[in-house]
């Protein structure tokens, strides 16, 4: 009889936790999630794969707890027995990192530590080894050192979060050399999709493209137009990160699509899109510069091409249309053409307009 393959994921109510979750438990994995609590409800990007605990056959579990709560890793831990931890898990917004860099540190910085010492320690008494993902971002390439950036580009971080990010880099590396644990780093580039948070540059853009068509909104405002961001989808990339964990030796890998598009680029498209032109509706607003910009991000994923076989499935324009379809699908509006039509197989909420950033 085959073991049921049993993973671990913190921020399993985020983007790419929910579509990693739904590609393991395609994969026949069990699938037990951190989740925060929160007054409201926070799960609307997993409510459609979580079941019933008490039916029969249930292959997804959600447990209470937090990164920034030790005690509570190391118990639920023990409760899971996961053979694979997926740490996701992060106050993910780089500006908002700017406002609030204690706990963006704490949850990103010191919660990857919290769990490396809690899975050393059970994999220590138990004798079963984790294998171990980290969450790492182009984020800490920061100020331009070399284009297009690789796994061995030195890190120049510009924002609370990229710097904790490079600490749980460095951590997870150190944990694998001086423990043998099985740690890979994924550094990954931006990637979207319709279950993007709304603060994010691009599904900010897809939303307000959505509800302009629909006559909910007249203007959006925007900072600085000029940053670049290698842009893909957020489905093709979960699928690397389980990719590293299945190869015979732990390491880190870049994941990017290696092209880079301007804010303007993508402004462009998603108005065009919908035969609009942006600049009649985008205003200026200098609350949405950060204290320090990342200019230029273009990813060189050749190692995890030519190693773990993978190679993004969208491009660019793809990704575009997509998030603008499903946001005119959300707010009951359809696609413009047939464009990507097939490709609308998300969900896509509309919250009140009360989000900054
Ligand atoms: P999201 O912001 O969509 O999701 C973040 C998740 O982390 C949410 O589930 C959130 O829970 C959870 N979380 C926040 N704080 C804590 C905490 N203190 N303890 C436990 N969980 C917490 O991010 P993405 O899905 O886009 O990204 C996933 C990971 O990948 C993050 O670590 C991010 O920094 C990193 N990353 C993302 C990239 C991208 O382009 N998307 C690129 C490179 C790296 P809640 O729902 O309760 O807020
Ligand atoms: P980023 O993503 O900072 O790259 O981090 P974001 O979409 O927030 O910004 C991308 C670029 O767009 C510029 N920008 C704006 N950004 C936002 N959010 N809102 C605006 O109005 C706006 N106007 C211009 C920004 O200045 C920036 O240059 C994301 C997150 O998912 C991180 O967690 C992850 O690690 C990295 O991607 C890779």
């Amino acid at each position: 009889m085959t073991q049921t393959k049993r993973a671990l994921i913190t921020g399993i109510t985020g983007q790419d936790g929910s579509y990693l979750s739904e590609f393991l438990l395609e994969q026949g994995y069990e699938v037990h999630g951190i989740i925060r609590r929160t007054s409201t409800f926070n799960t609307d990007r997993i409510d459609h794969i979580y079941e019933d605990p008490h039916k029969e056959g249930v292959r997804m579990f959600l447990h209470y707890g937090d990164l920034t709560d030790g005690t509570t890793l190391r118990r639920i831990l023990e409760e899971v027995k996961p053979i694979e931890i997926y740490n996701l898990g992060s106050q993910s917004h780089v500006r908002v990192s700017f406002d609030s860099p204690e706990y963006t540190v704490d949850s990103v910085g010191m919660g990857t530590l919290r769990l490396l010492e809690a899975i050393r320690d059970y994999q220590h008494r138990t004798g079963i080894e984790v294998r171990f993902y980290q969450a790492g971002s182009s984020e800490m390439y920061g100020l331009v050192q070399e284009i297009p950036q690789k796994e061995s580009t030195p890190f120049y971080p510009r924002s609370p979060y990229a710097c904790a990010k490079v600490y749980a880099h460095w951590q997870t590396i150190n944990y694998r050399e001086s423990y043998g644990m099985f740690a890979c780093n994924g550094i990954l580039f931006n990637h979207e999709s319709p279950r993007r948070g709304e603060t994010f540059v691009t599904r900010k853009i897809t939303r307000a493209v959505a509800r302009i068509v629909g006559g909910k909104q007249k203007k959006i405002y925007m900072g600085n137009l000029d940053a670049k961001r290698d842009w893909g989808y957020a489905k093709d990339y979960v699928r690397a990160m389980w990719l590293m964990l299945q190869q015979s030796q732990a390491d880190d890998y870049v994941i990017s699509t290696g092209e880079t598009h301007s804010v303007r680029e993508f402004l462009e498209l998603a108005f065009g899109y919908v035969n609009l032109n942006w600049q009649d509706y985008v205003e200026f607003d200098d609350r949405y510069l950060r204290p320090a910009e990342v200019e230029l991000l273009i990813g060189d994923s050749t190692k995890a091409r030519q190693k773990l076989g993978w190679t993004p499935s969208v491009t660019f324009e793809q990704l575009v249309a997509l998030m603008v379809d499903a946001d005119l699908k959300a707010i009951g509006l359809s696609a413009p053409n047939g464009n990507g039509a097939s490709v609308i197989h998300d969900i896509a909420t509309i919250r009140q307009d009360m989000v900054s950033y």
